[in-house]
């Protein structure tokens, strides 16, 4: 006899969106998390997390986001909760920039609302921001931040709601497929369910060994700075922004959302590998916050009052910096997810979906092919 249709392993962003999306379906649905969801070893705090619509990284995602979209607004129809606010998104650097030159590509094959702002547009519509002469900036008009603590509690209410069971501070030991189902070993307890979804972020190669040495976790450092210009920073007046900095990469921020004031990053941070993803990482060090510092004071010069806050995260790198969304190869009950690389958590709500196809259906109506193992291992073998 099988305790559930779908067994959920990891209730973060994917798993609770999975899970919600099961139990919306009428699927009988098992999450289950070895800690509390969103927790400080996840990768779903920190209070926001860019979406866009126009993908500089291809344009090949815009048809996945604008899904996301909706399924975000559709959570919030579900639940009354506040997730997904809009505020515009500025992609800022030289023209020929990654950033810029694939934001203005996306934009272009999808005729998505934008608008190119040279530097004294800039000044004049978002002081807050500092341009060198030769930069511009793409105001992508659908551009905003989730809320990725809300939208867990919403998914994970969701799914409650439509009857799932959760089991929190359970450590699933091991996933063990046979011809009719899959047995999860938790302890001296054998869990028995038609399918599983494995959505356990910087864990995932735990209990996916194909996963070893593919999956990395690394430490990611976020700071918040309270502003020096309150208007000029302010929810409704500064858009999120992502902002190309040559060889060294890229920063991202919010304006201030509350008292902790306007938040930066740096995305992948300095690549640092998470060696054991049950240990906490260092806290941010002198290095972390000058880099922060840095940064804010040269381009972000009204926000740069003093740092108010820091704290870390992670994010879990694949081959390619994409995502898998698959079946375990030869194992159609065994769904494994690791879309993260950094930017997954906009897809968070889409993702849900795909899962729960995936797992109930076993096959997705969006496209997932890029997401596949197969995939994975040409983007590892290049
Ligand atoms: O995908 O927009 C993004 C993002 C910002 C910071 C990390 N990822």
């Amino acid at each position: 006899p099988f305790d559930c249709d779908v067994a959920v392993i990891g209730l973060g962003a994917m798993g609770s969106a999975a899970l919600a999306q099961a139990a919306a379906r009428g699927a009988k649905a098992i999450g289950i998390e070895a800690r509390t969801p969103a927790n400080s070893l996840s990768s779903s705090h920190g209070d926001s997390r860019i979406i866009r619509l126009g993908y500089f990284e291809d344009p090949s995602y815009v048809p996945m986001l604008r899904r996301a979209y909706e399924t975000w607004r559709a959570l919030e129809r579900h639940t009354g909760r506040e997730v997904l606010t809009i505020t515009g998104v500025l992609q800022i650097g030289r023209p020929d920039s990654p950033i810029v030159s694939g934001t203005l590509a996306s934009c272009r094959e999808y005729d998505l609302a934008h608008e190119v702002l040279d530097p004294s547009a800039m000044a004049a519509r978002f002081p807050a921001f500092a341009l060198d002469p030769d930069e511009i900036a793409v105001l992508e008009h659908q551009g905003g931040f989730v809320r990725p603590e809300v939208a867990v509690a919403a998914h994970l209410d969701w799914a409650r709601a439509n009857g799932a069971e959760l089991r929190l501070d359970t450590r699933v030991e091991a996933i063990e497929p046979d011809d009719a189902g899959v047995t999860l070993r938790i302890g001296s307890e054998r869990l028995r369910a038609k399918a599983v979804v494995v959505a356990t972020g910087p864990w995932i190669a735990e209990l996916v060994p194909a996963l070893r040495g593919l999956a990395q976790p690394i430490r990611q450092v976020v700071a918040w700075y309270e502003p020096k210009n309150k208007a000029a920073t302010a929810l409704g007046t500064m858009p999120v922004f992502l902002r190309d900095a040559g060889p060294v990469g890229s920063f991202f921020g919010m304006p201030a959302l509350g008292p902790d004031g306007v938040k930066v990053g740096k995305h992948a941070h300095f690549r640092e590998p998470v060696g054991d993803p049950d240990q906490a990482d260092a806290p941010a060090n002198a290095r972390d916050t000058d880099l922060l510092d840095e940064f804010i004071a040269r381009r972000l010069p009204l926000a740069a009052g003093p740092r108010l806050a820091t704290t870390t995260c992670r994010y879990t790198m694949l081959p390619g910096e994409d995502f898998l969304l698959d079946h375990l190869p030869g194992e159609r009950r065994v769904v494994v997810a690791s879309p993260c690389s950094g930017h997954g958590y906009k897809f968070a709500s889409v993702v849900g979906e795909i899962l729960a196809d995936l797992a109930l259906e076993g096959a997705s109506r969006l496209p997932v092919e890029a997401f596949g193992f197969e995939a994975l291992a040409r983007k590892a073998a290049a």
